[in-house]
């Protein structure tokens, strides 16, 4: 895939480049996305119910085997060539802040520093009571075949039940990660919004910030979002074929 010489331009120059992904990024990797139907054991729940305290409060049991079962997919997944054209770019731009709304450490895995996790981590479970991190146990949660419930751990500290590490709807997102995304959106000279319905807020105000501050914004996703009029360029494909191939063609091969 070819892509346009003056696009290509504007990314050689960017000095400051923000990266905003979500779910459609793990896509590539097999992991469903946040809006996919969910499928067998989950099938007749929908993820905004169960991502939220009420949910956790009615059936703690339940969330949490939601939540060990989304953990264990991201173990047994990988990062794709779109998580590693990004871990690439950090070492290509003076400046590459990269932020996300997935509780996955997809990025993490694929080389990326300093991953900013607006909606919190699968892998950092935290006290209900204390707040205190909660060591999950090492490799692969064998999940009850079948089962759905599994009952939250309690905390070593203070005995309280411990829950999954993420923001769930109606929380507020994490203060010092927030500001540091919103500081990022408003200096860069690219913002690139990958993998995402932009319906989640205030995490898809991003885009927005980043265009009226005069950057080059560039969406990739197969599918429209409603954005097409907020930013520069819409590239319409997968981010797990499109990114490695802006990378290369915008900072890897000489230019023309
Ligand atoms: C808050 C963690 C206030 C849990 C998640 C205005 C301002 C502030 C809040 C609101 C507001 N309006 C409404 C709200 C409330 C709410 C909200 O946004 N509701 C929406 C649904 C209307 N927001 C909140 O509650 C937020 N909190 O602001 O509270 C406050 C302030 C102070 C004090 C107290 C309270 C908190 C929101 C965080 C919710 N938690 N996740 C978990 O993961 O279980 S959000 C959840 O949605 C995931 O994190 C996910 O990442 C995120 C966004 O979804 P996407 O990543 O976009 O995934 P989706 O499936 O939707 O789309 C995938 C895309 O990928 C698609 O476009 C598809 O085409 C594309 N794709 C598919 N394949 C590929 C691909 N792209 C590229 N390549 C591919 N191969
Ligand atoms: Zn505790």
């Amino acid at each position: 895939m070819q892509f346009d010489p003056a696009l290509l331009k504007g990314l050689r120059g960017a000095r400051h480049v923000a990266i905003l992904t979500g779910a459609g990024i793990s896509a590539d990797s097999g992991i469903p996305t946040f809006r996919d139907k969910l499928t067998g054991l989950w099938e007749q729940y929908d993820p905004s119910e169960l991502a939220t305290p009420a949910a956790f409060k009615h059936d703690g049991a339940l969330v949490w085997g939601w939540y060990e079962w989304r953990r264990m997919m991201v173990l047994r997944a990988q990062p794709n060539a779109a998580h590693r054209a990004i871990a690439t770019l950090s070492e290509l731009v003076p400046q590459l802040a990269l932020v996300t709304q997935n509780v996955d450490d997809l990025h993490e895995r694929a080389g990326s520093p300093g991953v900013l996790h607006l909606h919190g981590e699968l892998a950092r479970p935290y006290c209900e009571a204390c707040r205190n991190v909660y060591r999950l146990p090492e490799g692969i949660p064998d999940l009850p075949v079948g089962g759905k419930r599994i009952p939250p751990p309690q905390c070593v500290s203070c005995g309280g039940r411990v829950r999954p590490g993420v923001v769930w709807f109606g929380e507020g997102l994490p203060e010092l990660t927030w500001h540091a995304a919103v500081t990022v959106s408003s200096v860069c000279d690219v913002f690139i919004i990958v993998g995402t319905s932009a319906l989640v807020q205030p995490a898809a105000s991003l885009v927005h910030k980043a265009a009226a501050a005069g950057a080059l914004t560039i969406q990739v996703n197969p599918n429209t979002t409603g954005l097409e009029d907020a930013v520069s360029v819409s590239l319409r494909g997968p981010a797990g074929q499109i990114l490695p191939a802006l990378v290369q063609q915008a900072w890897c091969s000489p230019a023309r």
